[in-house]
């Protein structure tokens, strides 16, 4: 490896460490280099409003007394170039006296979009782009959806016997998949800005849908799809520290009081069908700054995302085990007439988890 595959390598390290911390703020790693080529400061975005990779990277080496003047700083994201929550890391970088920044890839948020490197190098300092780009981007899927296609990211989550079941007949499903797999299930709950799940779920399961097996410093906002506004006052998801947004397909002003004193979010939004506009429901989700949306809903809301072509990625967990006929599957599509109807995925990754299997799809396209 070359020395800037190296600390790109540990800048990604670092921007790794970000995962369940700095959403919606994309996860970013800065390492600096001084000039006899030892690593002299290393940081990763905080939580959001709280200070950038950057700024981590140039505090720690003041901490320990190390000069930055002609320093290499390796960066995961482009230094943004904006007043936001915090200052512009460019800036930062140049009053440090960096020489040379290398940075994995151009920050897709308009508000940055290649001014951070402009402004660097009209500074003098040299710029090269692109070691890491790859990793970068797999580790910000949600905050490239969302600055790229004005949505998130969206992960459905299932877990399945072998043969694809989710539930027996009668509804029974404590436990198909391990302790190992569910707790491994938290952890992409934390990643995500968003847990969405149906009416149908909240009704049958009173699911709490937040991080628990994990340790986390924040927890994802939960979504509920309830298009007659049938939601339980005492639901548990109301209860939860984070508030809830509700979308809906009915005005009901009384319920959306009720709902609204509790810290929920009543969002109506109809399709002409008379349901959630889900893709519309989607686009709102971005203008909230939801970048990773994680699925864990029923059948039904499953199928008709899946339907639609809103789902990027599947995250399936199987269980070794047979359920057999007559029971529930993992989404309400079809009957299909033929097989050229059927949806096209793709493995982009098996895993074994404890006992069970962990297979994440994506869209041919994505
Ligand atoms: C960086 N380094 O570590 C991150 C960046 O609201 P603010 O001020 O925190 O700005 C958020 C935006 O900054 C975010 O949308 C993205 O464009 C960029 N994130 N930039 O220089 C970092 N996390
Ligand atoms: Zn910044």
């Amino acid at each position: 490896m070359t020395d800037h595959a190296i600390y790109m390598q540990e800048a990604l390290g670092l921007a790794a460490q970000a995962l369940f911390l700095s959403n919606p703020n994309p996860r970013v790693g800065c390492v600096l280099v001084g000039r006899s080529g030892a690593v002299i400061g290393r940081g990763f975005t905080q939580q959001a409003g709280g200070p950038h990779a950057e700024v981590m990277a140039l505090r720690d080496a003041a901490a320990q007394g190390h000069s930055t003047q002609g320093a290499t700083a390796y960066v995961t994201l482009e230094p943004c170039a904006h007043h936001g929550r915090t200052g512009p890391c460019c800036e930062a970088l140049i009053a440090a006296g960096v020489a040379q920044v290398v940075g994995a890839l151009t920050d897709p948020n308009p508000q940055v979009a290649g001014q951070g490197f402009a402004r660097l190098q009209a500074a003098g300092v040299a710029v090269e782009v692109g070691p890491g780009a790859a990793a970068s981007r797999a580790l910000n899927i949600g905050f490239f959806s969302r600055m790229e296609r004005g949505r998130p990211w969206v992960r459905l989550k299932a877990a399945t016997s072998l043969d694809g079941a989710t539930a027996l007949g009668n509804g029974a499903s404590q436990w198909i998949t391990s302790p190992a797999a569910r707790a491994d299930g938290h952890h992409w709950r934390a990643r995500a800005c968003a847990v969405l799940t149906g009416i149908g779920t909240i009704l049958a399961d009173d699911p709490q849908l937040n991080v628990r097996a994990v340790a986390t410093p924040r927890q994802p906002q939960v979504v509920v799809v309830d298009s007659q506004l049938r939601i339980p006052l005492d639901a548990k998801v109301l209860r939860a520290g984070s508030a809830c947004i509700i979308y809906t397909s009915v005005l009901n002003i009384q319920k959306t009081k009720q709902l609204q004193a509790l810290g929920a979010t009543v969002i109506h939004l109809p399709s002409a069908q008379g349901q959630v506009d889900l893709a519309a429901m989607l686009a709102d989700l971005g203008q909230r700054s939801i970048n990773e949306l994680h699925v864990e809903a029923g059948a039904i809301l499953n199928g008709a995302l899946l339907a639609q072509g809103l789902v990027d990625e599947l995250l399936l967990y199987l269980a070794p085990t047979l359920l057999g006929q007559g029971c529930k599957g993992m989404a309400a599509l079809g009957p299909l007439q033929d097989l050229g109807q059927a949806l096209p995925w793709q493995f982009h990754e098996v895993t074994p988890i404890g006992p069970d299997l962990r297979v994440l799809a994506r869209q041919p396209t994505s």
